[in-house]
């Protein structure tokens, strides 16, 4: 089974794949949790170059430098862990890409369809996505503290960003399930683990 999780900013990806990664562990379901960029050790020197806000990147150069990370994830951990039948859970995979780089950058759609279909990547069985709105996901990530290079992008470029995700999640709602991410952290957690055994069990 390969689940993906999907959101913006501070939507709360990490503090629910703590709780997941407990829970799973506590049952003894063999998970793999992994993510993007950084799933690798290679991806994890490409994850420091992304994030740096130092650094400026045209969004092409961005775009490649996410589908590198990609190609090492699918090869070193993803397509192993399918190969050995093991459950894994992504922390971000091509959704980010179709909405940070297409929806957020301006990328052409079709452009980024053709460079990613030239991963031959695998796709996921379901997308969980967390849902907030961009005011509260920002003032999220500003009490946590550190900022990275595309926080401090403007209010409209998280817009698009979650209108393209609210769009793809209501065109397949068979691929995605929503959670509404204002909901204090054990219902959001509760909510997903549902989800995920139902999954489980139809398999
Ligand atoms: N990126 C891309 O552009 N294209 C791509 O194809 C891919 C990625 C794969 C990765 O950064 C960046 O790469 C990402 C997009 C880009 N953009 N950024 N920035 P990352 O992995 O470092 O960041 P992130 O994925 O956006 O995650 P995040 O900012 O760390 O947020 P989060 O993991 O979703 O949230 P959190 O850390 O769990 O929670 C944030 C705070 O909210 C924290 O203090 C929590 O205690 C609190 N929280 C969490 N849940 C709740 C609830 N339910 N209520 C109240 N407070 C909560």
């Amino acid at each position: 089974m390969f689940i993906t999780l999907e959101g913006s900013e501070g939507v709360g990806k990490s503090t629910l794949i703590d709780l997941l990664k407990d829970y799973f562990s506590d049952k003894k379901i063999d998970f793999l949790f992994t993510r993007e960029p950084g799933g690798t050790k290679e991806g994890q020197a490409i994850r420091k170059i992304l994030l740096d806000k130092s650094i400026e990147l045209n969004s092409y150069s961005e775009t490649f430098l996410i589908l590198a990370d990609r190609y090492e994830h699918i090869n070193k951990i993803i397509n192993p862990a399918l190969k050995k039948n093991q459950n894994i859970l992504s922390d971000r995979y091509i959704d980010s890409t179709l909405a940070y780089q297409g929806a957020g950058r301006g990328i052409d759609q079709k452009d980024l369809e053709f460079l990613m279909n030239l991963l031959n990547y695998p796709k996921p069985d379901l997308t969980i996505y967390l849902d907030l709105s961009v005011e509260e996901g920002l003032n999220r990530v500003k009490k946590r503290g550190k900022s990275d290079r595309f926080e401090k992008e403007d209010l409209i470029f998280f817009e698009k960003i979650r209108k393209f995700y609210l769009k793809l999640v209501t065109a397949n709602p068979e691929k995605y399930f929503l959670i509404d991410a204002s909901k204090p952290i054990d219902e959001v957690f509760d909510l997903a683990k549902n989800c995920i055994l139902s999954k489980l069990n139809e398999k």
